[in-house]
Parts: structure tokens; sequence; C-alpha cells
């Protein structure tokens, strides 16, 4: 199954934060390609530093929620601190879409429920993919 997971830092050094976050993806699953990182202003949240987001696509044939476990830990490892929602962090990867599955639960909602309207997630997903879909909302098109 296809999976595209989003990749954001805005605490530390982030550029090294994105590395290892991708390179301890690779342990869990299949990594296909990696976006280039890019600058981008915090959406949302108090205010906060500057992010650092790429996008990843991979392939796996882990259920959905296992992967987000494993990605959770990953965020932990990277020293992630869970304070406030929206809030500054060193790593967080959100899982953006899991083959074609639409589900809506508290701890997993696919696809991602933001991610269609957010640059820092299409920007670089259209990069890797420029016919990239989003399960329940079509093509991905970039927004004005
Ligand atoms: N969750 C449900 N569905 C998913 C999914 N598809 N992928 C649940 C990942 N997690 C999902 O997430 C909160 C809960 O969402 C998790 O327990 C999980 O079970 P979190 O990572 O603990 O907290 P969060 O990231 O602060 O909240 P949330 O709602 O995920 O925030 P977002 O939407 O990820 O936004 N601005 C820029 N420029 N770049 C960014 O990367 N990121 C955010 C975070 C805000 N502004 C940003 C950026
Ligand atoms: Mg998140």
């Amino acid at each position: 199954m296809k999976v595209v997971i989003a990749l954001g830092s805005n605490l530390g050094d982030r550029h090294v934060t994105l590395n290892a976050a991708v390179e301890a993806l690779r342990a869990i699953i299949t990594v296909k390609a990696v976006s280039t990182y890019i600058e981008s202003a915090p959406v949302g949240g108090p205010e906060q530093p500057d992010y650092l987001n790429a996008v990843l696509l991979g392939e796996s044939d882990l259920a959905p929620e296992v992967l987000l476990e494993q990605m959770q830990l990953i965020e932990s490892k990277a020293g992630r601190e869970r304070i406030e929602r929206w809030g500054a962090r060193t790593l967080d990867l959100d899982l953006i879409i899991a083959g074609e599955i639409i589900q809506e639960s508290e701890f997993l909602t696919l696809p991602h429920p933001r991610a269609h309207e957010r640059r820092f997630v299409l920007d670089p997903w259209l990069e890797l993919d420029p016919a990239a879909t989003l399960p329940g909302f079509g093509e991905v098109r970039l927004l004005p």
C-alpha cells in the first residue's frame, strides 16, 4: 500500500532531525522518494519559529494504526514533547494517506484532515508526484 508521510520540525537542528527521521522511517517502511526540505511560516498555533517541512513517499503493508504508532515512537525519540496542540516541536510526523483508506477516528483520520489546505504538505508532495491524489478529495492542486 502506498503511504505518504509529512515531516515537520521547528525546534533544534531541524535539518539533522529530518535526516534522522527519514533514516528511522526506512527501518519501518520502503521509502521511495523524499522531497526537498522547504522552509515555511508556522500555520496556526501560538507564535513559534519557522518550520522545515518535507514529504516522503513509501510503500508499507503495516496496518495504518501500527504505522502511526511507530511514527509516534520516532517522534518521541527525537525529543518531541506534547505540551500544546500545534505548538513548536522537534519533530512532527503526519500520515497523509494510506492507500485509498478513508476513515475517521480519534487516533487516526485518513486522509489527514488538514493536508488538503496546507501548502507545506501539498508543495513537496507535488514535487515528488505531480499526479498526487487525496482519496475523497481528488487530484491535489496548488492552492492560490
Ligand atoms: N491523528 C489523527 N489522524 C492523524 C494522522 N493522519 N496523522 C492524531 C497523524 N496523527 C493523526 O497529533 C494529535 C493527534 O492526532 C495524535 O494523537 C494522532 O493520534 P500530535 O502530533 O500529537 O499533535 P499536533 O501535531 O500538535 O496536532 P495535529 O492536529 O496533528 O497538528 P497538525 O495538523 O499536525 O499541525 N506550520 C507549518 N508551517 N509546518 C508544520 O509542519 N504543523 C503543525 C501541526 C501546525 N503548523 C505548522 C506545521
Ligand atoms: Mg501531528
